[in-house]
């Protein structure tokens, strides 16, 4: 295939064919009608009208962890903490062969719904970083299906566990895309600052992008997200630099969020946001009313700073289910954020596409235009509001070039 007719594309009227040759778009041209295809014609795919989107991007996940719920023990509470004491359990049994297995299967679910772009973390608090050499191995042999960007992720601190900056630094030199951080899990806030201060260093003379679990928790009082995002602006590596999860912003109250947002827009960080996660793991300490324990999604969003949505877990000591489908994400969040209004459903794509896209700095690696990757799927609505209210699905993708999945609609007959 190296053509689609017929395709309506995000935000522009009418209809557009899209073709492509040697991996990469070559033209986008708007069509004055609905064309048939013709018959003998080859090469061509008719999208009937039906969206033509860049592929969904997952911007959080722990491939390390996937497929691991129960073994050997239940998370039983539900907090993060017990999910952090659960995969300490879990990772004393874990092999190469087991993460790349676990991994592989993964990235099939999320290539299975249209996402060809995912940032998975990688815990780095393990001696000998075997996990992580497996994962950036499973970088090079996942090639044909997704772009991964790995995270050196401290799962049990960097000022808190043994040798945490050595294995910071050794998971960068190894060749970690992207530093990460859990500062609200460090034993002390005094911790939490100088790890932020260790990583963005770190970060900064190796040039990478940045992604910091940041105050998952809905204690008011933790508050890195301001040092984060000082340390961001003064660098100037605002764009370069994520916050994840943010949920205790949930909780801070609006006179500080007032002064905390000036900075955020100077700083002009992302903020990645993991409802289904948020909502299982936070109010966990409340009785009633509960929080809902999320960042401030619609805040941050209306202020111009960049927010998306991820899926975090699937089926890992930190949440029992998930299937790859980050639409189901986007449906729990707008719901979860009260973004149901008018224009949010408009646009809600956004929050899987473009912004997760902004988020991991892919630049001109994304998006449909001529000269980029020709990277596609085809969806089976026409347009935002569409997808979520018949729970769409993705149908067909195409990477550079090539058709890497296809999906037939389920059909139903009524009397
Ligand atoms: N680790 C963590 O600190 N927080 C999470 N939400 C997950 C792992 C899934
Ligand atoms: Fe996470």
């Amino acid at each position: 295939m190296n053509h689609i007719r017929n395709a309506r594309l995000r935000a522009r009227k009418g209809l557009f064919s899209i073709a492509w040759t040697e991996g990469r778009i070559t033209a986008v041209q708007p069509q004055a009608d609905t064309l048939p295809i013709l018959d003998g014609e080859e090469g061509v795919l008719d999208a009937g009208g039906q969206l033509v989107i860049p592929p969904f991007v997952e911007p959080h996940i722990h491939l390390d962890a996937a497929l691991t719920a129960g073994e050997p023990n239940w998370n039983l509470s539900g907090t993060l903490f017990e999910g952090i004491e659960r995969w300490a359990e879990r990772k004393a049994l874990v092999t190469p062969e087991d993460t790349k297995s676990r991994a592989h299967r993964t990235i099939r679910m999320l290539a299975a719904h249209g996402i060809q772009h995912v940032r998975s973390h990688v815990d780095v608090t393990e001696p000998g970083l075997s996990t992580l050499q497996a994962m950036l191995e499973v970088r090079e042999e996942a090639r044909h299906l997704v772009d991964l960007q790995i995270v050196a992720f401290p799962q049990e601190g960097i000022e808190s566990f043994a040798d945490g900056r050595d294995l910071m630094t050794q998971a960068v030199a190894m060749g970690a895309d992207v530093v990460g951080g859990i500062p609200h899990f460090e034993n002390t806030r005094d911790q939490g600052v100088s790890s932020l201060h260790f990583l963005m260093d770190l970060a900064e003379r190796n040039d990478r992008l940045v992604d910091v679990h940041c105050d998952e928790t809905d204690d008011p009082n933790s508050r890195f997200l301001e040092v984060l995002a000082e340390i961001a602006r003064v660098k100037g590596m605002g764009s370069r630099v994520t916050a994840s999860h943010t949920t205790a912003m949930g909780s801070y109250d609006n006179a500080y969020c007032y002064k905390l947002f000036r900075l955020l827009k100077k700083a002009g960080l992302n903020f990645i946001s993991c409802p289904t996660e948020s909502i299982h793991l936070q109010g966990r300490f409340d009785s009633y009313p509960k929080r809902r324990g999320l960042t401030r999604v619609p805040e941050l969003d209306r202020a111009g700073l960049n927010v998306c949505f991820a899926q975090d877990s699937i089926v890992d000591p930190w949440y029992p289910l998930g299937n790859g489908n980050i639409l189901r994400i986007l449906d729990a969040g707008l719901h979860i954020c009260h973004m149901l209004g008018y224009e949010d459903l408009q646009r809600s794509l956004d929050f899987v596409t473009d912004n997760g896209a902004r988020a991991l700095s892919l630049g001109d690696r994304y998006g449909i235009e001529v000269g980029r990757p020709a990277n596609l799927v085809l969806l089976s609505a026409q347009s935002d509001d569409e997808m979520l209210r018949t729970q769409g699905q993705a149908l067909l993708s195409v990477r550079h070039g090539q058709v890497i999945m296809s999906r037939r609609p389920a059909e139903v007959s009524l009397v």
